[in-house]
């Protein structure tokens, strides 16, 4: 008896050692392909391996221009506030003695575009290549959720830093993955600005549209017209006081934004949404008299003068201005509920404001009503409420950002209850924000007509930042996916489990979410 368990000892052991790496992935969960990402990468493959961040891990880069030292900080920065590590950014390092992170750029697949990366991690290093730094960025994001969900506490905690290894290859379906914050009927100061880019950032959306100007507010300093704000600035739904950027608060948002890769979009919305611009500018009235400052709910009330040379003076100002701060390539002049504008004014008012955004290097956006009109190649028609208006932009050759109201708004209430929020487009529950696909959702409207998908949130209701990330939050990261991952990859059984997940993210960065009971909370 002896002398045969001896005898197979060998053997034994030998199956026991086999076991070993999948025994220890189960343990302590080193299957990269349970990662639970958000957005869901193109593919991901596990190796069963553990990397591991620590005190002596250091950050390479292939090319040490500025832009990538910038995301080298920006990357130890990150990590700096929970792990209590100062990693140190070495440029000319050398990966070959392992512990590190090396940030590759150029040479990468032509199919990952300027987005895309692919992230390799060995026991010894983890890799993110891509065509540019935007790629590495992107790349960035998935490593934060890669690392357990304490990286995002701003207080040291406990590691250890471990990440499962293996291959992630990944790039976006859309271009133009968006949200809107109406920063025009409630203001929110920079700061607010600020947490949203960080928060839309980090599940990968690109662009932010800041709704600057509407009936209750004007929120951005214009010098040759300074009492858009000294008046029209002032208030805000609800009577209390309101705010505006100034123009140096405005290029910091924008720097911010264009450091975390994502593009601001400003919106002055015309010929309706006016109230604010005509209470503070006489001549733009028909009888050259202010009119009240209003900071109600209505809409559809409020008409610039389209015939009044001055309005084209005025709103050349206020384009070229702002258009001379903003280095995206997008102005949106919003365009609509014009319901006190007459049709046949409408329709020439928007083309000449075309030709305006379009001599200030300007693709121009509006609201879906903008298909009405002689629409230049390349402008844009942001699909909101008339499937018809889409339609007749797409046979005009626009290209279609997709903000369907009733799927996409983030200012719907999530149900009847919901204490924040609006319900005329319906309840939008967290699923139903999900299910749906921005390229079969309109008969008639293919993959190829749409540039992206916007989530916008109204802020008639939302008062305080409290109050956005409770509408926000956990839709966003649906409306992320949506425009990120292809269809093929997308089911809701699947992505309830990975938003399950995200909940301990949420809570690390301090976001008030809804804690809907459609997703399965971990
Ligand atoms: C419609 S959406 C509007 C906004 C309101 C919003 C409230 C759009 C282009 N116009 O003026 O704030 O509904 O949900």
């Amino acid at each position: 008896m002896k002398r045969i368990t001896l005898r197979f000892l060998p053997l034994l052991t030998a199956f026991f050692l086999s076991l070993m790496p999948a025994l220890q992935a189960k343990q302590t969960g080193s299957d990269l392909s349970k990662s639970n990402l958000i957005p869901r990468p193109v593919t991901i493959e596990s190796t069963g391996e553990f990397f591991e961040i620590t005190h002596a891990t250091r950050i390479l880069l292939s090319e040490t221009t500025p832009e990538m030292q910038h995301l080298a900080t920006y990357l130890a920065g990150q990590l700096a506030p929970a792990t209590g590590f100062t990693l140190t950014t070495d440029p000319s390092g050398n990966s070959s003695s392992g512990d590190c992170i090396l940030l590759q750029t150029g040479k990468a697949d032509q199919k990952l575009g300027r987005e895309g990366y692919v992230m390799e991690i060995t026991h010894g290093s983890l890799r993110i290549s891509a065509n540019g730094p935007e790629g590495i960025f992107r790349g960035i994001q998935t490593l934060r959720q890669l690392l357990p969900a304490r990286i995002e506490k701003n207080e040291v905690s406990k590691g250890p830093w471990k990440i499962a290894t293996g291959l992630i290859t990944d790039f976006p379906e859309y271009e133009y993955r968006g949200a809107m914050l109406d920063v025009a009927r409630h203001f929110f100061g920079v700061q607010d600005v600020k947490r949203v880019i960080d928060l839309i950032a980090a599940y990968k959306m690109n662009v932010l549209h800041l709704h600057l100007s509407d009936d209750q507010g004007w929120r951005i300093e214009i010098k040759s017209w300074p009492n858009l704000t000294t008046i029209g600035g002032t208030t805000q739904v609800g009577g209390a006081k309101g705010g505006f950027y100034t123009q140096e608060e405005y290029k910091d948002i924008v720097r911010y934004a264009a450091d975390r890769y994502v593009t601001i979009v400003p919106e002055i919305d015309m010929p309706g949404h006016t109230n604010a611009a005509l209470a503070s500018v006489p001549e733009l009235n028909p009888d050259n008299q202010a009119v009240k400052l209003y900071t109600g709910t209505n809409v559809g009330f409020s008409t610039l003068q389209t015939k009044k040379e001055i309005t084209y003076q005025f709103l050349g100002d206020v384009i070229r201005e702002i258009s001379g701060m903003t280095p995206g390539p997008y102005f949106h002049v919003g365009g609509d509920e014009s319901h006190s504008t007459k049709k046949e004014d409408y329709i020439p008012f928007i083309e000449k404001v075309q030709d305006i955004v379009i001599a200030n290097g300007k693709t121009m956006i509006g609201w879906d009503e903008t298909a009405l009109t002689a629409l230049k190649p390349g402008s844009i028609a942001q699909y909101w409420a008339k499937a018809e208006n889409a339609k007749l932009g797409v046979s005009k050759g626009a290209r279609l950002i997709m903000s369907p109201a009733a799927k996409a708004y983030l200012d719907m209430k999530y149900n009847a209850k919901t204490h924040l929020g609006l319900k005329w487009a319906g309840l939008i529950e967290v699923d139903a924000g999900y299910k749906w696909d921005p390229a079969t959702l309109v008969p008639g409207i293919g993959r190829e007509n749409i540039l992206g998908v916007e989530c916008p949130l109204w802020s008639e209701t939302v008062v305080t930042i409290h109050d956005i990330e409770f509408l926000v939050f956990p839709r966003l990261p649906g409306y992320a996916e949506i425009g990120w991952t292809a269809p093929a990859l997308r089911n809701w059984d699947e992505y309830k489990v990975r938003l399950g997940h995200q909940g301990e993210r949420f809570k690390a960065m301090g976001i008030n979410y809804y804690p809907s009971v459609k997703v399965p909370w971990k």
